[in-house]
């Protein structure tokens, strides 16, 4: 599989575990975005020159493309965005502006990554609105019963944990959710390159991930929207592409998906993103689930056999993540002692200081799997953490 990503071929004796932060790219991807730049650079929407049309059906062909490994209902329930941070902001700043009223309530769990607290932080000061956190049990399993109410108008949940890796029960959440009156947004960055996706049967109102973690490039992500919300939502951004008549006076908009997609877009990394989808496609994302499962089990266990090495979160139901600490060992020791082994692990606060803190801890350190790596590298890395860690507990 590495002799698909380039970026091996530089870096042979590299262990790369850092997916969940962003994936390498497959040569195809690499290649469609050098195409396009070498051989077919044109505008897309705005001209009528073959060049451009040829960029404007493949620019529409990636939106098919995510359409169907959403396995949304229409084309048009696909916006292109930055990544999925946009994608949060633009459902806060569009539909949570449109909707909230003070005492309004906003639920969002203690596990969410920074960008599914902070956009939402901000929207409830301006709008009054009260933004509530769902706690979570010893194992990082979400407690959540009882804690959507008619008072709720969004519910905004992780879909996997980029800490503890949780696996979170979306569907049923949803279920609830809508019961009471209340949208549900789901943060799909950890879950998108790792399980197969379906919007309808999650019957969630929102759902956005990032293509750089799906093997594609960075700068372009995707929020999904059930077309009877993004129809009555206002766009964010004023500009190009996104207007249907413009006088001196007032302006009218187009329909969505171009609503939420002003000025010129990133036309290469959205064709690209539709290689990298491919990619995904070809491989399949069972036999992709099944393959770092196995690295994942492999890992927990032989990572906790190692003395002092604990592991934050061991909820039922996991993705491919697992954080840990080891007691007397600063994180960024360890992972600067496995850097200059040419391991690669993240360490820090992971962008989720609330579910850290929950645990007592302001820094940690996170193994996480993409496609490419092998039991042997997670060989590797056990001996290493064991030599590491003998150093400090002998
Ligand atoms: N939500 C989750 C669950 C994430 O893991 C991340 C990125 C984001 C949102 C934001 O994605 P972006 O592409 O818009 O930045 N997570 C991480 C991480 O765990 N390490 O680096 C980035």
């Amino acid at each position: 599989m590495k002799n698909l990503f380039p970026y091996f071929s530089h870096h042979p004796d590299l262990i790369y575990l850092d997916s969940a932060a962003t994936t390498h790219k497959p040569k195809c991807v690499i290649d469609a975005i050098t195409t396009f730049y070498e051989q077919e650079n044109a505008t897309v929407h705005r001209a009528i020159y073959r060049a451009s049309l040829t960029a404007t059906e493949q620019y529409n062909a990636t939106r098919v493309a995510v359409q169907k490994f959403l396995n949304a209902k229409l084309e048009e329930e696909i916006i292109f965005t930055r990544g999925t941070t946009d994608a949060i902001n633009l459902v806060a700043r569009s539909y949570g502006k449109m909707v909230l009223k003070p005492g309004d309530e906003i639920l969002i769990s203690i596990m969410e990554h920074h960008s599914n607290i902070v956009p939402w932080q901000m929207i409830a000061q301006e709008t009054g609105a009260i933004l509530k956190y769902i706690p979570v049990n010893e194992k990082c399993e979400l407690l959540w019963e009882g804690l959507i109410t008619p008072c709720t108008k969004i519910v905004a949940l992780a879909h996997i944990s980029n800490v503890t890796g949780t696996i979170n029960p979306i569907k049923e959440i949803a279920k609830v959710a809508h019961q009471n009156g209340a949208i549900i947004l789901i943060d799909g960055a950890q879950s998108a390159p790792h399980m197969k996706i379906d919007v309808q049967d999650l019957d969630c109102d929102f759902f956005a991930f990032s293509g750089h973690k799906c093997y594609g490039p960075t700068g372009v992500g995707v929020l999904y929207g059930k077309y009877e919300l993004l129809e009555k939502m206002p766009p964010l951004e004023g500009g190009g592409d996104m207007i249907q008549k413009v006088e001196m006076s007032h302006t009218t908009y187009q329909k969505p998906p171009l609503r939420f997609e002003a000025g010129t877009p990133i036309i290469a990394s959205v064709i690209a993103l539709k290689r990298a989808i491919d990619f995904i496609q070809g491989i399949g994302l069972d036999k992709i689930a099944q393959h770092e499962f196995k690295l994942f089990e492999k890992a927990t266990q032989n990572l906790s056999e190692i003395p002092g090495l604990r592991i934050i979160g061991n909820a039922a139901e996991k993705g491919p993540i697992i954080t840990f600490t080891i007691d007397g060992m600063h994180p960024l020791d360890v992972t600067t002692m496995l850097d200059l082994q040419n391991i690669a692990i993240r360490s820090g606060h992971l962008c989720a200081q609330p579910i850290l803190r929950h645990f007592g801890l302001e820094t940690a350190m996170r193994v996480s799997f993409g496609i490419y790596n092998t039991e042997e590298e997670v060989d590797r890395l056990v001996e290493a953490l064991s030599a590491i860690g003998s150093l400090y507990n002998c």
